[in-house]
């Protein structure tokens, strides 16, 4: 019999976060033996945020995606020093990271006007090369642009993380109760009355196996590195995908969420993180909740006791666990909003205390999370 094999849409065309391009940097000019005479340095190719820019538009100047900068002009009788040839600067969104095909991290330009040398001009002909102008750097580099939000929203298909965003910014995200309703992360400004904004991006939902590219995959787990507080959405009445896969509770889609952000990166689990148990208004969510309670207080021993395809090597610190209807309750989303911007003041004051100009590691966390996590508690509800 044949197999129907249903695919699962693509719709990188919508969003393009990730470019490659061949670059080469201009060669370098002839020296001239006779008089001594140096040739120009090719020109340099930059990236530079500006903000505005996507990367389709970068794709879509050049439509062989060929970069190539000026060379360095030859030295000659009446001008024995040659001029160097022009850098070529692309302008690119900002919160791009260039990296060689080997995955050679080049820089990242994350401000307008910060420039990552991406492809290097070749030297110009003088005594040590024999008075020959180089070849300049010929090479493809990938620009892959990272959301830069404070808070990330991670969660399964319907748990309400668009619902979410929606009560607590301006946004206004696409909400409905079929999976994938979010197909690109979106970001929304929290405001506060003393004017403070903390931005949130809602991220599409991950599926089992979006480390491995399934579902909307992998492009936007990549999204979540740039945020530095996670918030864990899980519905208290769990997730089911179709009619066909299995029911998941809230404990497995939280162990399950937790392994798909092991398995794409295990940084990403020391990162700070609340989880947040929606849809608190349904029926028999009080029950479900404390079940959710008494297996996460088991912890390890929860873990071991499932299959080993959904158990993780790790489990994920949660400095928090609220209950909240996003839907239906504004106090608890009121109270999101409160826990959130205390978690972020504390990763703040943490970033001042750091040399100036440091960022701040998962380590450093790792070390000062008791006091973390206490100054957390004070005001606190749930805690594992
Ligand atoms: N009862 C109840 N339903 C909710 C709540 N929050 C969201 N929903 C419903 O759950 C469904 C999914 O909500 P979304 O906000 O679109 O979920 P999502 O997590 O953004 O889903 P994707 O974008 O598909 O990943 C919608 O029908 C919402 O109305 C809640 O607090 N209580
Ligand atoms: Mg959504």
């Amino acid at each position: 019999m044949k197999k129907v094999v249903k695919t699962i849409p693509r719709f990188r065309n919508y969003f393009i976060d990730t470019l490659r391009l061949y670059l080469k940097g201009g060669p370098g000019g002839a020296g001239h033996p006779k008089y001594g005479g140096l040739g120009g340095s090719g020109g340099n190719i930059y990236i530079e945020a500006k903000p505005g820019i996507t990367l389709k538009s970068v794709q879509r100047n050049q439509t062989s995606q060929r970069y190539t900068a000026d060379p360095g002009k030859p030295s000659q009788q009446f001008a024995l020093i040659g001029k160097g040839g022009a850098d070529l600067v692309l302008p690119v969104p900002p919160g791009v990271v260039a990296t060689t095909d080997v995955g050679t991290e080049l820089g990242e330009s994350n401000k307008e006007g910060e420039r990552v040398l991406v492809a290097h001009g070749g030297e110009g002909g003088s005594p040590t090369n024999g008075f020959l102008g180089q070849a300049g750097q010929q090479h493809h580099v990938k620009l892959v642009l990272k959301t830069i939000a404070d808070i990330g929203l991670v969660g399964f298909p319907n748990a309400g993380k668009s619902t979410l965003l929606k009560a607590v910014s301006r946004a206004k995200p696409k909400i409905a109760s079929y999976p994938f309703t979010t197909l690109r992360p979106k970001v929304g400004v929290i405001e506060y009355p003393d004017k403070r904004m903390i931005s949130m991006a809602d991220l599409p939902g991950l599926v089992e196996g979006a480390h491995e590219n399934k579902g909307l995959g992998h492009s936007f787990l990549r999204h979540i590195e740039r945020t530095k507080l996670l918030l864990l959405v899980v519905a208290v009445n769990g997730f089911k995908l179709n009619t066909k896969s299995v029911h998941r509770s809230a404990m497995e889609s939280l162990l399950l969420l937790n392994k798909e952000l092991e398995l794409y990166d295990p940084m990403l689990l020391s990162k700070p993180a609340i989880l947040l148990v929606n849809k608190m208004d349904l029926k028999g969510s009080s029950k479900l909740y404390d079940e959710l309670l008494e297996s996460v207080a088991k912890g390890q021993e929860y873990v071991s006791s499932l299959p080993e395809e959904m158990r993780p090597n790790k489990l994920i610190h949660l400095h928090e666990i609220v209950g909240i209807s996003a839907k239906a309750n504004e106090e608890s989303v009121q109270h999101v909003k409160d826990r959130v911007r205390l978690v972020l003041d504390l990763i703040a004051d943490m970033e001042d205390t750091q040399e100036s100009g440091a960022l701040v590691t998962y380590d450093d966390f790792n070390s000062d999370a008791r006091v973390f996590q206490s100054a957390v508690t004070e005001h606190g509800t749930k805690l594992t």
